[in-house]
């Protein structure tokens, strides 16, 4: 076990030799901001947090604190939705930001590959890959502050799943400092590689409890030509599912975006959010958003749009729609469904269930999950949303109105409970996209006992046999 009492000087003095005082945190002031998760449900507590600036220096940090036994937390951008990022109360752990690792080494718009630091944003991957006239498929919604380092880490998905796949399905090649600082150069970026085991994968949704992804090079697609989006009002999620059919059989290639909401998400977001505003006629009890792409000329995915949805709004699947008709129009109905858990945030406390089951299921889990709910505690709000078309649901929930944040946050793992149960039965996952951090570590055992967990346990012995790396997450 890491040892407990808060690092010594001497080997703050020693880190700050290598990465200099602009690299190194100690103010309680300036590290307040580390170790608190978004969602403020752990306050942790370090002596300092570690800023390199150069892969080199992580690695010999990384190897000062694995010659004093050292509990290292990996940080970038903060947003872990489990508390995967922050340091526990105990003041022994550092946090290692990635943050200033920030450079995009390479974009090959012949190889269509994008090499560039963990501490490079989401958001400036995307634009750099964009002004190479490509598209980086990945979007989420912290991704202006998310750091490719931490959305590698944690496998995330987000809203363009359902035609890319998650994050691991666009790693080419990647460069991870390991628990005894040693650094495995692996950005290759070749297509076709099978050299033995795929370590990369590995590292890719090990949440930093197996090393600290430095770099990677990520795989790019062509820039779509045409992007349509619509917003649209549906009665239930059977009917959602029923659109997405349509749109499936439809034209299945285009489908870029699948996002459903709820009346009650909708009206936090209308209620919280300055400038929210619903471009249609009525509220409903649950919407839509759909998005349709192509790199293909003269597709004309307007018209496609319109053509399913009229047949939808004949069927009585939709009630209402409207088709974004400028660039801001389709930020605007985006900005709908990206907000809802800075607004579930405003509204109060809440409980996130990040799962997922197979997307023809959606429907009869939301309906089980919400009576289940129910019965546990009256008057609790239930806030389903997400990205239906990879059947991956945040079943969100809000204290009852009028009940404290403290009293229905104490009730957390008896409705997670409640959830998870519905989520066996149609053979789903707890965790879709968000990884388990410190807040599920608990879950383990029961859905992945037996022979996956403890391999799980022998590979991280085998790598990080200190157990330095991010203690306390994924692993019970
Ligand atoms: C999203 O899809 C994120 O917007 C956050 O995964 C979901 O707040 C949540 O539960
Ligand atoms: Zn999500």
């Amino acid at each position: 076990m890491p040892d407990t009492a808060p690092p010594a000087a001497a080997l703050l003095n020693a880190i700050r030799a290598v990465v200099g005082d602009r690299g190194l945190l100690t103010d309680s002031a300036d590290t307040a901001a580390y170790t608190e998760d978004w969602r403020h449900l752990y306050q942790g507590r370090t002596s300092a947090v570690i800023r390199p600036g150069t892969t080199q220096e992580l690695s010999e940090v990384v190897r000062l604190c694995a010659a004093s036994a050292t509990p290292i937390v990996p940080q970038g951008g903060n947003n872990s939705m489990v508390g995967g990022a922050v340091p526990n109360e105990n003041g022994a752990e550092l946090i290692l930001s990635t943050a200033r690792l920030n450079r995009i080494r390479d974009l090959d718009p012949v190889d269509m590959t994008l090499t560039l630091e963990a501490g490079v944003t989401l958001k400036a991957a995307q634009t750099a890959a964009a002004e190479q006239n490509c598209l980086l498929p990945l979007s989420i919604s912290s991704e202006g502050t998310a750091q490719i380092g931490g959305v590698l880490a944690v496998n995330a998905g987000g809203n363009n799943t359902v035609r890319y796949g998650n994050a691991r399905d666009l790693v080419l090649g990647l460069e991870v400092v390991l628990p005894d600082g040693t650094i495995w150069n692996g950005l290759r970026r070749l297509r076709k590689d099978n050299t033995g085991y795929c370590l990369r994968q590995l590292f890719v949704g090990s949440e930093g409890t197996l090393g600290i992804i430095t770099a990677a090079v990520l795989k790019l697609a062509p820039q779509p030509k045409e992007i349509a989006v619509a917003l649209c009002g549906v009665a239930s999620p059977e009917a959602a599912l029923d659109l997405f059919t349509r749109f499936q059989a439809h034209d299945p290639a285009s489908v870029n975006a699948f996002e459903l909401m709820s009346g009650t998400g909708m009206s936090f977001v209308l209620r919280h959010i300055p400038g929210a505003v619903l471009p249609l006629e009525d509220e409903s009890p649950f919407y839509v958003l759909v998005e349709l792409a192509t790199p293909r000329p003269n597709a004309n995915l307007r018209h496609v749009l319109e053509h399913v949805l009229e047949q939808a709004l004949a069927a009585g699947t939709v009630h209402d729609a409207v088709i974004a008709a400028s660039e801001a129009q389709r930020a605007a109905i985006w900005k709908l469904r990206e907000e809802h858990s800075e607004a579930q945030k405003r509204e109060g406390a809440s409980i996130k269930n990040d799962v997922s089951v197979p997307v023809s299921k959606v429907p009869a889990f939301i309906a089980r999950a919400t009576a289940a709910c129910e019965a546990l505690m009256p008057g609790i709000r239930v806030v389903p949303f997400g990205h239906m078309g990879d059947g991956n649901i945040h079943f969100n929930l809000e204290q009852p109105a009028g009940a404290g944040a403290a009293w229905f946050l104490a009730r957390d793992h008896a409705i997670m409970d409640a959830v998870n149960e519905v989520v066996r039965a149609f053979d789903g996952s707890f965790s879709a996209e968000h990884g388990i951090g410190r807040l599920k570590p608990y879950m383990m055992p029961d859905w992945r006992g037996g022979a996956e967990l403890a391999l799980m346990q022998r590979i991280k012995a085998a790598i990080d046999p200190a157990g330095l790396m991010n203690p306390g997450k994924v692993l019970p």
